[in-house]
């Protein structure tokens, strides 16, 4: 049974204890779950907030804003603004980086976040969810701009997401280990209901949107083709599929039962990496993966690894179970030899 404690009481023994998390680092992450517990009040009133629909505008991405996007947004740019944890923040619904204004003390970290991951699901009630990820401002010079930000997800201090689902979860990683906490709505406090999560090594579930199944290139077909052809086929067992089209709905299953989740390269943009953004996407939910045993890769290297060159770069994510993830590596890196 894992022991109830709070958030608070997670974090401060995380910092007094394993010395892992600095003060200002503690600081910060209460303040992304109090913004959090704020967003999933927006987002638990649905029509009868007048939060859903389109905002009428499109981001960055070329995508229409959903209501909840804007203020999912706004919610964590004002909570974090003044604390002096950070230097500045990045998110899918800001062109540029937002700079600590200068009537506030800036800090060493940079917050980035996806404020409502999977907002095509907000509609139809199906569970959606803020990521986040924490990088150290390296380049001690003053001022900001972003390529403070074009870090490799290697370098995070921490990373984490908040699922709105039956539950909201906060599900967070500084370094040691996977931790989940379930909102006490009673208390209005995150309790801590997993710790030392593990994702199983194999799995018989994979998660990719089939539609594109035409558009993918030759190792995702072998792959995919042998999961279909199941017991009778060389992987010599059966397979399920699930597709919730929001990534951290996919990826917290992931991480409570195992699985593979997959957004390939596919041939519709060539000249586009993958679906999903490298910086507050790919490499925080990679975090928590590898954290947590898994793996996560770009279909030829480890997410993680990746340096990138532009704030909102996409790329293509193959992350889970370890020795699936590991497979179908192995047959981009056989098909780039061949
Ligand atoms: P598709 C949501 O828009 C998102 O960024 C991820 O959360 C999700 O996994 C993916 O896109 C779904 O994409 O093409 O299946 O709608």
């Amino acid at each position: 049974m894992t022991r109830r404690i709070s958030l608070t009481q997670y974090l401060i023994e995380q910092q007094r204890e394993h010395g892992h998390i600095p003060q200002e680092l503690r600081l910060l992450i209460e303040v992304v779950a109090r913004a959090c517990k704020r967003i999933a009040i927006s987002v638990n009133k649905g029509a009868l907030g007048d939060i859903l629909g389109t905002a009428g505008s499109e981001n960055v991405q070329g995508e229409v804003q959903k209501k909840l996007d804007i203020i999912a947004n706004e919610v964590l740019i004002e909570a974090n603004e003044w604390g002096g944890h950070l230097a500045a923040m990045a998110s899918e619904e800001m062109d540029d980086i937002y700079a600590v204004p200068n009537r506030y003390p800036q800090g060493e970290y940079l917050l980035l976040f996806d404020p409502l991951d999977g907002s095509s699901n907000i509609d139809v009630n199906v569970s959606i969810g803020t990521i986040f990820s924490v990088l150290r401002k390296v380049n001690n010079a003053r001022g900001v701009s972003a390529d403070d930000f074009l870090q490799p997800g290697k370098q995070q201090a921490a990373a984490g997401y908040c699922l709105y689902g039956p539950q909201t979860m906060l599900v967070l990683t500084v370094g040691d280990g996977v931790a989940m906490f379930t909102l006490d709505r009673e208390q209005g406090s995150f309790v801590l209901t997993e710790e030392n999560v593990r994702v199983p090594e194999d799995t018989q579930e994979f998660a990719i949107n089939m539609s594109n199944q035409r558009h993918w290139d030759a190792p995702m077909h072998r792959y995919i083709g042998e999961c279909l052809d199941g017991a009778d086929g060389p992987r010599g067992k059966n397979f399920n599929m699930r597709w919730i089209a929001s990534m951290v709905t996919d990826v917290h299953r992931i991480l409570m039962r195992g699985g593979i989740f997959m957004y390939p390269w596919d041939k519709r943009d060539p000249g586009k990496p993958g679906k999903l953004r490298l910086l507050y996407e790919a490499n925080p939910m990679s975090f928590l993966i590898e954290q947590a045993g898994g793996a996560s890769t770009n279909g030829r290297q480890r997410i993680m690894a990746l340096t990138p060159t532009q704030l909102h770069e996409r790329v293509a994510v193959v992350l889970g179970s370890k020795n699936e993830v590991e497979r179908v590596t192995a047959y981009h890196l056989e098909h780039d030899k061949a």
